[in-house]
């Protein structure tokens, strides 16, 4: 007999198992109850559903989970998230919405996720969450390799490159986008997102690269007020305030470095004289 005793859990546990166990049945339904407890449609994925997936990723990196029922479980996720998208569009991230330009230009944003990568729910995520907010996204997709995605930016004019990574060697893919950028002579933000990827990479490997602005962004919530940023008239405040933290960052992160070194020098001179 199927147990359905988690079915008397609240809505958030309840996603959460759905998840874990790949079960798509009832999402719909749980996923509107939330969507009625959350002020946004947004605060649901990354609320709950991101909760779940973060368990999904813990157990698989332990080996408690396996890659078929991973890809199970991100079926569950990308049905919520396609249940949510038409609320999506009615409600904007935080009323931080672009300003059209003459004759209605809506800044474009390009997304892809880098090449060797398959993982797209969150890149999907912030393109519906950029669009809603009246950017125009062009999403090239996964495993995208940078000559591709420097050829789009350049045929599409774009304002603006989001490329998101999740597993470990995206993070090198990130870096040579950004030293292809600075050769190519690109003069646009990149932003950088997905699970792997973080402020300190971005500040100590991929934005050295790159003369323009490249901006680490935790969630897709946080993209419409980067993006905002970096195209209105508090860009050279928004944008200096990032290099200045970045750098601060930067020499945070030499100096550990340096007492490591000096620590792994002391080590086996204290043996050496005992
Ligand atoms: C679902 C999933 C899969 C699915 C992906 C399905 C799909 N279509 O995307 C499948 C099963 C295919 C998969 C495959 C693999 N996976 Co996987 N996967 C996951 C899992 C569990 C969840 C990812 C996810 O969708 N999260 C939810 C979304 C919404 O989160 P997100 O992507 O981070 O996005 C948010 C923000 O980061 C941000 N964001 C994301 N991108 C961008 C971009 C921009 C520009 C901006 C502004 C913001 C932004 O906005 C989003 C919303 O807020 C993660 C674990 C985890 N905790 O992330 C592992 C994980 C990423 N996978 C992992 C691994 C190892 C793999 C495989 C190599 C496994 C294998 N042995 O084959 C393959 C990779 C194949 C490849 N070449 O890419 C590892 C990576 C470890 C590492 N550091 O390298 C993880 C961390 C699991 C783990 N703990 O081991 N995976």
């Amino acid at each position: 007999m199927a147990d359905t005793a988690w079915r008397h859990q609240p809505v958030a546990e309840r996603l959460k198992h759905a998840l874990l166990k790949g079960i798509t049945e009832y999402i719909d339904e749980d996923t509107e109850e939330a969507r009625q407890l959350f002020d946004t449609p947004l605060q649901v994925i990354e609320g709950p559903l991101m909760d779940g997936m973060n368990i999904v990723g813990d157990l698989f990196g332990e080996g408690k989970m396996f890659l078929p029922q991973v890809v199970k479980s991100a079926r569950v996720m990308k049905k919520s998230v396609a249940y949510l998208l038409p609320f999506m569009e009615t409600a904007t991230a935080n009323g931080e919405v672009a300003i059209l330009g003459e004759a209605g230009y809506k800044p474009k944003v390009l997304m892809a996720t880098v090449k060797g990568d398959v993982h797209d729910i969150g890149k999907n995520i912030v393109g519906v969450v950029l669009a809603c907010n009246n950017y125009e996204v062009i999403d090239i997709g996964v495993m995208v390799p940078t000559n591709k995605i420097l050829e789009e930016a350049k045929k599409n004019q774009v304002d603006v490159i989001g490329l998101s990574g999740l597993i470990t060697p995206s993070l090198d893919e990130m870096v040579d986008v950004a030293t292809e950028m600075e050769r190519q002579g690109f003069q646009i933000p990149l932003l950088i997102g997905g699970a792997t990827t973080s402020r300190i990479h971005t500040a100590v490997k991929i934005a050295p690269k790159y003369s323009q602005p490249v901006i680490h962004v935790l969630d897709a919530s946080r993209s419409v007020p980067v993006v905002s940023n970096l195209l209105n008239e508090n860009k050279e405040k928004f944008t200096t305030e990032i290099r200045e933290e970045y750098e601060r960052m930067r020499e945070g992160h030499a100096r550990a470095s340096r007492q490591k070194t000096l620590c792994a020098w002391k080590k086996p001179a204290r043996i050496n004289f005992r």
